[in-house]
């Protein structure tokens, strides 16, 4: 577990040996890694699955494309505000959250509330590639505090600034961890910040949203290929699983019950895996549950691999250095932290993608279609007892 970069060039290999892929792994070794021979050159790409085309290896698929959504298309609205959309963006000091907000800003049709736990980084950051002040504010908000997520919805609120669409975006992983480390209430970090304190905002935010006079108001997740094992990024092990969420309900303090959501023993790496899992579930369950009172629009999305942001810092130096050409030259999953951005804001405006319930990804082309969900990450019944587990632990029941 922990040193999973020092052992992934052969990890990979066991994608095969669960039985899962009925491909054949006999000719081509890249990177120290055999390649199923339907899974090399275009199919090797995750982001050359083209619309309409579903390809399968097993139960598993490089990206595959729903061609039969079962979710509901907002209604054209007839409402029109000639103001700026108020958009808060969690994380937005670094990688992905930074390039958001640079590219929503420049359209000059963005007022960004970059929410971040690091004021002075945040404001750096934000100077450094030329947002104008006009278009930003920088508010504190650290996700591995409740109180502060709360802190965080009352200072906006005393803002009196209309909140029109939601980013959690922001995210701790820690692959070399060994032992387990804990938010200010006393949950496992990584499904602490990344799901808990996303799950409370969104909670808390969606009463603001709901009175916004915005015409197209939207709730975005950020989640990941790597939850997902119904691709082959989602097979590298540790693999996602939530089980039946022993671990979670019991409070995830690694005290009286594990630090891993399925009751297992800790792996960083897995339970960042994990909350991204818990990201997409929330997605469609707040979908399934507030998309036709509030008609604010639910979406997750992978922005491709963005391989060189910051979600690595705590990886080995070996890792940080081949990761990026290994994503560039092999699995040719790599985009850029500019063009990440643009598709993240494309999430956040494009009138084309007000469909609520999906995950996005992007082809080849940078062309944005309906991804599927793994079984896991789309399982209602799972996401219903996600959403109730959660709401006790962040106080909400
Ligand atoms: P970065 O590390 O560059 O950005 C993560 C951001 O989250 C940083 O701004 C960081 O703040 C912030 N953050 C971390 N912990 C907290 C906290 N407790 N409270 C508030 N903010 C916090 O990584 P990325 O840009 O790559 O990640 C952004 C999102 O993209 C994540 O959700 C990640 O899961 C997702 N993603 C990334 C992929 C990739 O390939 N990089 C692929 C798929 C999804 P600070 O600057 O202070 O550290
Ligand atoms: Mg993965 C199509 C192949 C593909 C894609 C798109 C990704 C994305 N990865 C792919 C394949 C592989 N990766 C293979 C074959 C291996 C074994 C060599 C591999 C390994 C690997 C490691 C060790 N990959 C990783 C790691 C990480 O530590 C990253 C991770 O899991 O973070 C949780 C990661 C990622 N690979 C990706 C993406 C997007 C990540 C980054 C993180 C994320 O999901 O947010």
């Amino acid at each position: 577990m922990a040193l999973q970069a020092t052992s992934i060039l052969p990890s990979a290999l066991c994608i095969h040996k669960e039985g899962r892929s009925n491909a054949s792994l006999k000719d081509t070794s890249l990177f120290g890694v055999a390649l199923p021979s339907n899974l090399r050159g275009d199919s090797w790409n995750s982001q050359t699955w083209k619309k309409e085309k579903v390809v399968a290896v097993g139960p598993i698929r490089a990206q595959t494309v729903s061609t039969t959504p079962n979710t509901t298309q907002a209604a054209p609205k007839e409402k029109k505000t000639l103001r700026k959309g108020n958009v808060v963006i969690t994380g937005a000091s670094s990688g992905l959250g930074l390039a958001t907000a640079k590219a929503l800003a420049e359209t000059g049709k963005w007022h960004v509330i970059m929410a971040c736990r690091d004021f002075l980084k945040a404001e750096r950051a934000a100077k450094k590639v030329g947002i104008s002040k006009a278009n930003y504010t920088v508010m504190h908000l650290d996700l591995a505090s409740l109180e502060s997520v709360r802190q965080f919805v009352d200072n906006l609120r005393r803002s009196e600034k209309p909140i029109d669409c939601l980013v959690c975006n922001a995210a701790v992983y820690l692959p070399t961890a060994k032992e387990p480390t804990y938010t200010a209430e006393g949950f496992e970090l990584s499904v602490g910040t990344n799901h808990l304190g996303h799950f409370l905002l969104s909670r808390l935010l969606l009463d603001d949203m709901k009175q916004s006079d915005f015409p197209s108001k939207r709730m975005i997740i950020v989640g990941s290929i790597t939850g997902n094992t119904n691709t082959l990024a989602g097979n590298v092990p540790p693999k996602a699983n939530l089980g039946d969420l022993r671990g979670l309900a019991a409070g995830l303090d690694g005290v009286n019950s594990s630090a891993m959501i399925d009751g297992g023993e800790f792996d960083g790496a897995k339970a960042y895996k994990d909350s991204k899992v818990c990201n997409m579930l929330t997605m469609q369950e707040l979908h399934r549950r507030y998309h036709e009172e509030t008609e604010i629009t639910f979406a997750s999305l992978y922005p491709g691999c963005i391989a060189e942001t910051g979600l690595f810092r705590n990886h080995i130096a070996l890792f940080r250095t081949l990761f990026p050409p290994f994503q560039k030259y092999i699995t040719k999953g790599y985009v850029s932290e500019e063009e990440a951005g643009k598709r993240l804001a494309q999430v956040v405006f494009d009138p084309s993608l007000t469909k609520s319930g999906v995950y996005w990804s992007w082809n080849k082309n940078s062309a944005s279609f309906e991804n599927q969900l793994s079984k896991e990450a789309s399982d209602t019944e799972k996401a219903r007892k996600l959403w109730e587990v959660s709401e006790k632990l962040v106080g909400l029941a």
